[in-house]
């Protein structure tokens, strides 16, 4: 099993600010846990990051018929990029959401979510260790659906 593990825009930053938001922790000790998270359940997995709205919609058409699942947090494009949601309804692979804060508890602006009309599960709030709740799950999810 194969997961896309997409970062956008500005995750490359963690770490540098707003700590009380987003933890002390960097981007490169984000992609080493989600690389022992997937390695501890058997999934070769492939890190993405990027701050541009057209790359990370070529990354997802790039992952059809690739790509068994996508863990995605599409940072601000969540609360603006229908092209987003449409590339990911287009390759039709089974996808959790990812944010690490509360954004139901933020500005409303952050309480909408295009991805969401798509995603399987959202996961929010739970830091970096919402990513590893992401991966566990979609491999349930995959595995009992078939998918
Ligand atoms: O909570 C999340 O994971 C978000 O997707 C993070 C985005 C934000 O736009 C979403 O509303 C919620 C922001 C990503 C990174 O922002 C930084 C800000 C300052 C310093 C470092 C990163």
């Amino acid at each position: 099993m194969k997961f896309l593990i997409i970062n956008g825009p500005n995750l490359n930053m963690l770490g540098l600010r707003e700590p009380g938001i987003y933890g002390d922790r960097n981007y490169a000790t984000l992609c080493a846990l989600c690389e022992e998270w997937c390695a501890a359940e058997g999934i070769e997995c492939e890190l993405f990051q990027s701050n541009h709205e057209g790359v990370i919609v070529d990354k997802i058409q790039e992952a059809y018929d690739k790509v068994d699942g996508i863990v995605i947090n599409p940072a601000a494009y969540t609360h603006t990029s229908v092209a987003i949601l449409d590339a990911l309804k287009a390759v039709a692979i089974p996808t959790v959401e990812v944010h690490i804060s509360k954004v139901s508890e933020r500005e409303a602006f952050r309480q909408v979510s295009f991805v969401s009309y798509y995603a399987a599960r959202t996961i929010q709030g739970m830091g970096f260790e919402g990513y590893g709740e992401a991966i566990r799950w979609l491999k349930g999810y995959i595995t009992d659906s078939g998918n």
